[in-house]
């Protein structure tokens, strides 16, 4: 009887002492989340890992043989292309992006927003023409395609430079603390040709590689079922699938991969991203991406010059690279911010958790896991819009970013640049970007007090 009384008094000087301003104050975590089963976020391909190898570590699960298979597609994703005629990695460009996969993904991870807009860099610029083609396709700008290349090797000319301008929009949260967004608007210059007044830009940043495989492997059905069209359940959130162009199949089929949800799989994104990204053809893409321009046809009879060994190696590579475990799970901060990730509304575009099912790679078959994403579009407002349609995504749709392994941005990849161009410069930012379906989500956040607003910070970084 005594000890219990002077236990409640204790309890009640902890809540006095550290909560004067705080609704949330629950020293015992009663209400919070437990976090335990999102330990494994990626299932059995999890590791446990906070330092820079955090996105370019092997699935631990994987056989000896899958193993050496993504060792040598972790050598493929490295090589440095150099133009042609060389003996390996020969047929870069005659236009190009960038050189290798890693230029554009450091570490497996995200690019910076780029410092210099002229140089290379995991920075592209997509274009096409108001409306859309037979398949539902973005439909090509003569002389230019759907993606601008800004580097040519030596004797060729790029399609146009990029250029970049800052506007500063200013919002002020509940408690007064103002951030100044910027806002970056791309343009092109010194086209080869002149470039359409009416073509319009898509600007995208590498994001990271890691998980991939099981995200390709969420079943169609579960991605269906979690279609909210119509926003039938009244929440203000109405996500849909993006169905696009499978060149191989010559089908539709749902979009996965990409800002937009632009491309269905791994060996089409990635096999895109030879061709387009760097210049390479291969079996998916067997011509040069200017093959019809004056600027971008080399004349030589080399292609496909990948081999689809190395293509496939690559996707493999793409597909099993492990997921890092969440950290600091049971800290009850990081489970209070788990809460309000909850309350805010942001739980509910940010889904936590899906299942792969069946998949030939067993290391990726029926596993649990937690990437904080949907998979499905949303009107994320004006403020993000591209307004440039990729398939069903329209200018202001895009797709649920996955949140696992963000709190290891900087670690990995030395800054916290986030978003479709990485214009926001923390987390904070990213969300103050927020806007459309996901405006009452941004308004809730605004309203925390500092330290709810420091706890969701807390929880987000320990994923
Ligand atoms: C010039 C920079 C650049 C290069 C080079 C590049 N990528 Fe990318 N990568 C991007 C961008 C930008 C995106 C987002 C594309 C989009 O939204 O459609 C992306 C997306 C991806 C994705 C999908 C990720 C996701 O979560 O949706 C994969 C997989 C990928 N790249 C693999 C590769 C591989 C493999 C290579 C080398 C063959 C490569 N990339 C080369 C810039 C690059
Ligand atoms: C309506 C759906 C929706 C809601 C609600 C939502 N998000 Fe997002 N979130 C997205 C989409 C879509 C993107 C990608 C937008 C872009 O890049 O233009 C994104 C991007 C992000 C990013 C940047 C990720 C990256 O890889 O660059 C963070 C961080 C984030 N959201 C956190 C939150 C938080 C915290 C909340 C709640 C306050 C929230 N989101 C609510 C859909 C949503
Ligand atoms: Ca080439
Ligand atoms: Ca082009
Ligand atoms: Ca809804």
């Amino acid at each position: 009887m005594f000890k219990k009384v002077v236990f409640s008094f204790l309890l009640i000087f902890l809540f006095q002492s550290c909560g004067d301003d705080n609704e949330y104050v629950d020293v015992t975590g009663k209400d919070f989340p437990d976090l335990t089963e999102r330990l494994y976020a990626g299932g059995k391909t999890t590791i446990f890992s906070n330092t820079s190898n955090g996105y370019s570590t092997p699935a631990p699960n994987l056989s000896g043989s899958e193993l050496s298979r993504h060792l040598e597609g972790d050598i493929d994703f490295e090589s440095v292309f150099v133009t042609a005629p060389a003996n390996i990695n020969s047929g870069l460009g005659p236009i190009f992006n960038n050189s290798s996969c890693i230029s554009c993904h450091p570490r497996d991870g995200r690019a910076a927003h780029p410092q210099n807009i002229q140089a290379r860099s995991g920075l592209l610029l997509r274009t096409s023409l108001p409306g859309s083609g037979s398949n539902g396709n973005p439909i090509a700008v003569n002389g230019f395609g759907l993606q601008i290349q800004n580097q040519a090797i030596f004797n060729f000319q790029p399609e146009a430079e990029y250029t970049v301008q800052y506007e500063e929009i200013a919002e002020k949260l509940a408690d007064g603390t103002i951030f100044y967004l910027r806002k970056p608007i791309f343009n092109v210059t010194n086209p080869y040709i002149s470039f359409p007044d009416n073509a319009l830009l898509s600007p995208r940043i590498a994001p990271p590689v890691f998980g991939l495989g099981l995200l390709e492997l969420i079943s169609d059905n579960d991605l269906i079922n979690s279609q909210d069209i119509n926003d039938s359940n009244g929440d203000g959130i109405s996500g849909r699938l993006n169905y696009v162009w499978n060149p191989l199949t010559q089908q539709t089929e749902i979009g996965k991969f990409g800002w937009k949800a632009n491309a269905p799989n791994l060996l089409i994104q990635c096999a895109a991203a030879y061709v387009e990204d760097m210049g390479i053809t291969n079996y998916v893409f067997p011509q040069e991406t200017g093959h019809d321009q004056s600027n971008g046809n080399d004349h030589l009879n080399d292609d496909a010059e990948l081999s689809d060994k190395i293509l496939h190696n690559a996707v493999f590579y793409t597909r099993t690279l492990a997921v890092p475990a969440p950290r600091n799970i049971a800290d009850l901060d990081v489970r209070k911010g788990a809460k309000l990730f909850a309350d805010l509304q942001c739980a509910t575009c940010h889904t936590p958790k899906q299942q792969t099912g069946f998949s030939e790679i067993s290391a990726l078959s029926f596993q649990t896991f937690y990437p904080y994403t949907d998979q499905l579009l949303h009107d994320m407002g004006e403020g993000l819009a591209d307004n440039r349609p990729d398939f069903l995504a329209n200018g202001r749709e895009w797709k649920t970013r996955p949140l696992w392994g963000i709190g290891l941005t900087f670690v990995v990849n030395n800054h916290t640049h986030f978003l479709h161009d990485g214009r926001a410069r923390n987390i904070t930012e990213a969300i103050l970007w927020h806007g459309g379906e996901a405006e009452n989500a941004k308004q809730n956040f605004k309203k925390l007090s500092k330290e709810d607003r420091e706890a969701l910070l807390k929880f987000i970084n320990s994923l």
